[in-house]
């Protein structure tokens, strides 16, 4: 199997942590590409330009970090990330503020001051920081303080190694010391420390 992605992309990432987590290392050729672009070469590969992307031996293209993780975790007949709602719930949370939270970052990457979006970056600023409180009253449940499962993986990639790249606006570890060391400690995890986005 092939996977493509940037090493930046924290959709990407989750794949990559699956993979690690999954033991599934020699089992997937992993490619990194560059997204956005006219004529990038790797519309040829998935039209839709968006990476993560999962090529399987058959040759069917598997797009959208959710559907890639699920795949994956079921491979081998024995998943382990996605085994009750609770966890699910968790991950739909976080989801949530990892949309909200790339939106927000792509109007700085993306856009020039005059095509940047106040209402926007207030909008998603907010809700970042309102899904950071939920965080904070949850991580010591055992979803997220236990074995580690797909909630836990999808925070790490909204809040773990982007601290260079956040907007200076967004102080989530300000107030919120279980978050902050939560997302320490998972930080230790090998499957974290190899996927560390690049600055
Ligand atoms: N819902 C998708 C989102 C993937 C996504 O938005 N990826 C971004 C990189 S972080 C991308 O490929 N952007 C390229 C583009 O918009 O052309 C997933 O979970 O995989």
């Amino acid at each position: 199997m092939h996977l493509y992605s940037t090493l930046r992309s924290p959709y990407g990432r989750i794949v990559r942590i699956v993979v690690e987590e999954k033991g599934l290392i020699n089992k997937i050729n992993f490619t990194e590409v560059t997204t956005r672009g006219d004529k990038n070469p790797f519309y040829k590969i998935n039209p839709s330009g968006r990476v993560p992307v999962l090529i399987l031996p058959n040759g069917v293209i598997i797009e959208d970090s959710k559907l890639i993780a699920w795949y994956l975790d079921n491979l081998e007949g024995k998943p382990t990330l996605h085994k009750n709602l609770e966890i699910k719930r968790l991950e739909a949370i976080a989801r949530s503020m990892l949309d909200g939270t790339s939106l927000w970052w792509r109007e700085y990457l993306y856009r020039t001051d005059q095509e940047r979006s106040d209402t926007i970056i207030r909008h998603e600023r907010a809700r970042a920081l309102r899904l950071a409180d939920v965080f904070e009253n949850q991580v010591e449940k055992p979803v997220l303080s236990g074995d580690i499962n797909i909630a836990q993986i999808v925070l790490a990639c909204v809040l773990h190694g982007r601290d260079h790249a956040n907007p200076e606006d967004f102080p989530w570890r300000e107030g919120r010391p279980k978050l902050s060391a939560w997302v320490n400690k998972i930080g230790l995890r090998t499957s974290i420390l190899k996927t560390i986005p690049p600055k």
